[in-house]
């Protein structure tokens, strides 16, 4: 692959979007108006994997003109787990500079941190009272985060975690939440929570439904295809992060667990090699089909090398990025906290409305 020029390789990143229709016409009140809501956001519990941005990053930029977009740096949900402060603060930090680095438009996108708005942690109490704890317990991410632990060192947050994720998406009358794979049960149980405070006390929540994409809803680890790579994960080898360095990059692929065979294609007894594909997929824009035509005959050395070549390319530029915003706190700080108040422009009246109408707007003048 080396020495050809770009468009001719295997793997090449795909193009960027172009530009729909112009920034002036797409942000105006009355496009938004008819443009569905969309709300996201991930936890600053660690650096950010290729898995987030596949899964997740990657569709909310490429979908942003085309919605009225609100992402959010969800930091109230991190403290779910045992986290050192410090950390955490950088964390938000970074996963601020990286919603910016890989294109996210602060002009035409709410972007803000959660605990500025103390709306989603208002919320999630009165949505408390109409969640049920046997709800919260079926959940397969708390199933999964508390599995072989004693449930006596487990918080309360971790299983509250969907309540507050439901607040974070109904305070903004969300129609849509783009989400990877394992994020779709959360959304569900908040259309039931929506529909549930609804049907009790009347018309309250618009009820948002998930998105998810087609290719790349569960990228999984590196080292067990039965797991979705996650950055919470104790082995490093296990995900690739987005500001792993290209030689990281391409060791970790080097070392990637594959299946049994030589053939490379994604086919149900090849769960490593499927990853590996769909990877390649959505980082190149090319079908998975095409893919394994074009690699028919080649060995998964092959197919490992042109992916380490191909994740590193993708990433370098949001990693120039990434660094440009971490440097410049006050930049950053200062995008933030402007949408921090858009945010609560939205969020302050739907709090109000759904405490009126559950009776903690106590006040005969309806104040
Ligand atoms: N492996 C994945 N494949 C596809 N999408 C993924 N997402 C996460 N992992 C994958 C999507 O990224 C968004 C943000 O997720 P999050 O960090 O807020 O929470 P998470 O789903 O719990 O992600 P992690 O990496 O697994 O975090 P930890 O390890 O801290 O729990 C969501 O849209 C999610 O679907």
């Amino acid at each position: 692959m080396r020495g050809e020029s770009p468009d001719r390789r295997v793997l090449a990143p795909a193009a960027p979007r172009g530009d729909k229709g112009g920034v002036t016409d797409a942000t105006s009140p009355e496009a938004l108006k008819k443009r569905p809501r969309v709300f996201s956001g991930v936890q600053p519990t660690g650096t950010l994997t290729l898995g987030n941005y596949v899964g997740a990053l990657r569709n909310w930029v490429q979908g942003q003109h085309d919605v009225d977009p609100i992402f959010c740096v969800v930091n109230d949900h991190a403290i779910t787990v045992r986290i050192d402060p410090e950390e955490l603060r950088r964390n938000t930090r970074e996963v601020a500079s990286v919603y910016l680095a890989v294109g996210l438009d602060p002009e035409h996108c709410i972007l803000f941190v959660q605990s500025d708005v103390p709306e989603h942690t208002g919320l999630a109490w009165v949505l408390n009272s109409v969640t049920y704890y046997g709800e919260l317990h079926r959940m397969t991410q708390f199933k999964d985060k508390t599995a072989k632990k004693q449930l006596e060192g487990v918080s309360a947050g971790l299983l509250n975690y969907p309540i507050l994720m439901a607040a974070d998406i109904l305070l903004y009358d969300t129609d849509e939440v783009p989400v990877g794979e394992d994020q779709k049960q959360h959304v569900e149980l908040c259309r039931d929570v929506a529909i549930r405070f609804n049907g009790l006390f009347g018309e309250t929540f618009v009820v948002p439904k998930p998105v998810i994409p087609k290719i790349g809803a569960r990228i999984m680890s590196l080292d067990d295809p039965t797991k979705k790579m996650a950055k919470s994960n104790p082995n490093p080898g296990s995900y690739i992060l987005l500001t792993d360095p290209p030689d990281v990059i391409r060791k970790k692929l080097a070392r990637a667990v594959t299946d049994s065979g030589t053939e490379i294609k994604a086919a149900a007894d090849k769960p490593a090699i499927a990853n590996l594909l769909t990877i390649a997929s959505a980082l190149s824009g090319k079908a998975i089909a095409t893919l394994e035509d074009e690699y028919a005959g080649k060995m998964y050395g092959h197919l490992k090398k042109d992916l380490g070549e191909l994740v590193a390319e993708t990433l370098r530029p949001i990693q120039e990025k990434i660094a440009t915003y971490m440097a410049d706190p006050a930049q950053l700080e200062a995008i933030l906290d402007r949408g921090a108040e858009r945010a609560r422009h939205i969020a302050g009246p739907t709090l109000a409305r759904a405490k009126q109408r559950i009776g903690l707007g106590w006040r005969q003048s309806g104040r």
